[in-house]
C-alpha cells in the first residue's frame, strides 16, 4: 500500500524537534532527526522568545529531513505568542513569552472593563493572563503596535518565512481570545477593544491546507526540494496532539501532559454555559472543526521548575521518582491550577510557602516535594475531567495521556487511580504524530478521523494503567475542594 513521507516542526517551551513520518494506510513509522534548545531571553524588556535561534533550529533540522524529501512540510508550536511585522513585512522586536509578567496589570483591567461574562460569550476561552488579547492589550501604545501591519502566530511567522506567505491558522487562532466562539472568524469588536485593527489578524486558514512552497533562500539552504510544500497543520501544539490521540471509542477524556497539562474532551460543539465559565474551562478549536472543551494545569513545568532550581537535569528524574514514590502519601497537596506558579524561579520555595500559608507539613526531602506535586497534579486532571464531563453533560470509560508525561509512570497510575479510570499513556510524541497524520490526510482519501486514531493506536501501542482504590484520593479531592 502507499505511503508518502512528510516533516514535522514541533516546537515547545523547552525544545524543538524535527520529525520525519512515514504515513500510509497501515503504516505510521517515525523518525526524529534533529533537537535543539529552546531558551527564552530574559531582557530589560521582558521575557521574549529566541525567535532567530528558532527559525535556524527548524533549518537545520529541515536540512537533516532534506535526505528523506519529505512532501511537504509542518509546523507547531506552543500557543498564543506572536510577532508583529511592519510594512514592509519586517519582524518588529522579538516576540514575548506568555510568562512574561506584562500581562499582571492590563489582563484583569481588561475583563474589568469587558465585563467577564461578555467576553466569554464572544471568545468562549478561560481566563489565562496571557491570551494575546491581553498582551495586546499591555502593549497598547508601543511604538511597536502603533507600526504593525500585521501579526502572526509563532507557527505563522516561520511558515511565512519559510514561503513568504501570511495567514492564521484557525486552531491556533481560536487560543488569541480574538476569534469569535460562535462565528469562527475574527472578532471585529474584540479587536478593537484590544486596540488593534482586526485586519492586522490576517486571513484564517484551516489545518490540511496549502500555505505555500518554500522560497529559493530556505530551499537552498536546507537543501529540500524546491517545489517542497509548507502545509497548514493544526498549528496549536495542543490541537495537533489531540489529533493523534490513540482512541478506539468516542467515550474517552485526554490529557495532553507536557510542560502544561491540558485535559479535557473533545466536543461537536462548544460551551459557553455561566456554569462553564465559572470553571474556567476554555473552547479551543480541533481538527475537522472539533471543539477542544479543556482546562490548563501547571503540568511538568512544576517539576522541571523544581529540578532547575535544585541544579538537576532531567538524568536525575528516574531515581527522584523512585524517591517520590516511596515518600508518605498525601502528606502535602497544592492546587496545580493555580496562576502562581506560572512564572519562572524559586519553585520549592513557592510551593513551600503555600504550604506553610495552608497549614501543611513541607516535604523534607525532594522525593517527598515530587510526590506532593505529582499527587496534586493527578488530582487536578481528576477534578478537570470530571468537571468537563458535568458541565458537557459528557460520560467518558477512557483516559489517553498523551505527551512527555506519558513517561511517568507515577503520574499515569496516579491519574487512573484518582479518576477510578483506565488510563492509556502514550504516545510520547503525540504533537508531532499530530502534525504529520494532519498532513497525510491528503494522501490517504477516505480515512476517517477515527481511521487515522486507529493508525496512531496499531502503531504506537500505549501502555494502559488499571485504577487501583480511589477511596485515598476522594479524602485527599475534598481537603484541596476538588471535584
Ligand atoms: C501547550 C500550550 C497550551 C497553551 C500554552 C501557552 O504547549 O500550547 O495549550 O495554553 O502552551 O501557549
Amino acid at each position: 500500500s502507499h505511503s508518502d513521507v512528510f516533516a514535522a516542526v514541533d516546537l515547545g517551551a523547552s525544545s524543538g524537534r524535527v520529525v520525519v513520518g512515514r504515513v500510509g494506510p497501515d503504516e505510521l513509522a517515525l523518525t526524529e532527526v534533529h533537537r535543539f534548545p529552546n531558551r527564552p531571553l530574559r531582557l530589560p524588556s521582558g521575557l521574549h522568545w529566541d525567535i532567530g535561534g528558532l527559525y535556524n533550529g527548524v533549518l537545520d533540522g529541515l536540512r537533516a529531513a532534506a535526505g528523506h524529501a519529505p512532501r511537504s512540510v509542518g509546523i507547531d508550536s506552543w500557543a498564543v505568542d506572536y510577532g508583529l511585522l511592519d510594512d514592509s513585512g519586517a519582524l518588529l522586536g522579538l516576540p514575548h513569552h506568555y510568562r512574561d509578567t506584562r500581562t499582571d496589570g492590563a489582563a484583569p483591567a481588561f475583563v474589568e472593563r469587558f465585563g467577564a461574562a461578555e467576553l466569554y460569550a464572544r471568545n468562549g476561552l478561560q481566563y489565562l493572563p496571557f491570551n494575546t488579547v491581553f498582551q495586546l492589550a499591555a502593549a497598547r501604545g508601543t511604538a511597536q503596535l502603533r507600526s504593525a501591519h500585521a501579526l502572526l502566530l509563532i507557527p505563522d511567522l516561520l511558515g511565512y518565512w519559510l514561503t513568504g506567505e501570511r495567514g492564521a491558522e484557525v486552531t491556533n487562532a481560536s487560543t488569541t481570545g480574538l476569534l469569535d466562539v460562535a462565528t469562527r472568524r475574527w472578532s471585529a469588536p474584540l479587536a478593537e477593544a484590544a486596540g488593534i485593527d482586526v485586519a492586522l489578524l490576517g486571513e484564517l486558514r484551516a489545518p490540511g491546507e496549502r500555505i505555500g512552497t518554500l522560497l529559493p533562500g530556505p530551499a537552498e539552504h536546507t537543501g529540500l526540494a524546491a517545489g517542497t510544500e509548507v502545509a497548514a497543520v493544526a498549528s496549536h501544539d495542543t490541537a495537533s496532539a489531540v489529533a493523534a490521540v490513540p482512541a478506539r471509542t468516542e467515550r474517552f477524556g485526554y490529557v495532553s501532559c507536557g510542560t502544561w497539562s491540558l485535559a479535557g474532551l473533545e466536543l461537536g460543539a462548544p460551551v459557553t454555559t455561566e456554569a462553564a465559565r465559572a470553571a474556567n474551562f476554555t473552547n479551543e478549536l480541533g481538527v475537522e472543526g472539533t471543539t477542544r472543551f479543556l482546562r490548563n494545569i501547571m503540568g511538568l513545568w512544576l517539576v522541571q521548575e523544581c529540578l532547575r532550581d535544585w541544579g538537576l537535569d532531567d538524568s536525575a528524574l528516574p531515581g527522584l521518582m523512585e524517591e517520590a514514590g516511596s515518600a508518605p502519601a498525601f502528606a502535602a497537596l497544592i492546587d496545580a491550577g493555580d496562576p502562581r506558579y506560572l512564572v519562572p524561579g524559586g519553585m520549592p520555595a513557592r510551593i513551600a510557602e503555600h504550604l506553610r500559608a495552608t497549614g501543611q507539613p513541607v516535604p523534607e526531602d525532594r522525593g517527598g516535594l515530587l510526590r506532593c506535586v505529582l499527587e496534586s497534579l493527578a488530582l487536578a486532571h481528576r477534578d478537570t475531567l470530571r468537571r468537563a464531563c458535568a458541565l458537557a453533560g459528557r460520560d467518558i470509560e477512557v483516559v489517553h495521556l498523551v505527551g512527555g508525561g506519558a513517561r511517568n509512570e507515577l503520574l499515569c497510575q496516579w491519574t487512573a487511580d484518582a479518576l477510578g479510570l483506565p488510563v492509556e499513556a502514550g504516545p510520547v510524541e503525540a504533537t508531532a504524530i499530530g502534525n504529520l497524520v494532519v498532513q497525510a490526510r491528503a494522501a490517504l482519501p477516505g480515512a476517517s478521523h477515527g481511521d487515522l486514531r486507529r493508525l496512531v493506536h496499531a502503531a504506537e501501542r500505549p501502555r494502559r494503567y488499571e485504577p487501583a482504590g480511589t477511596a485515598g484520593w476522594d479524602a485527599a479531592a475534598a481537603r484541596l475542594d476538588l471535584e
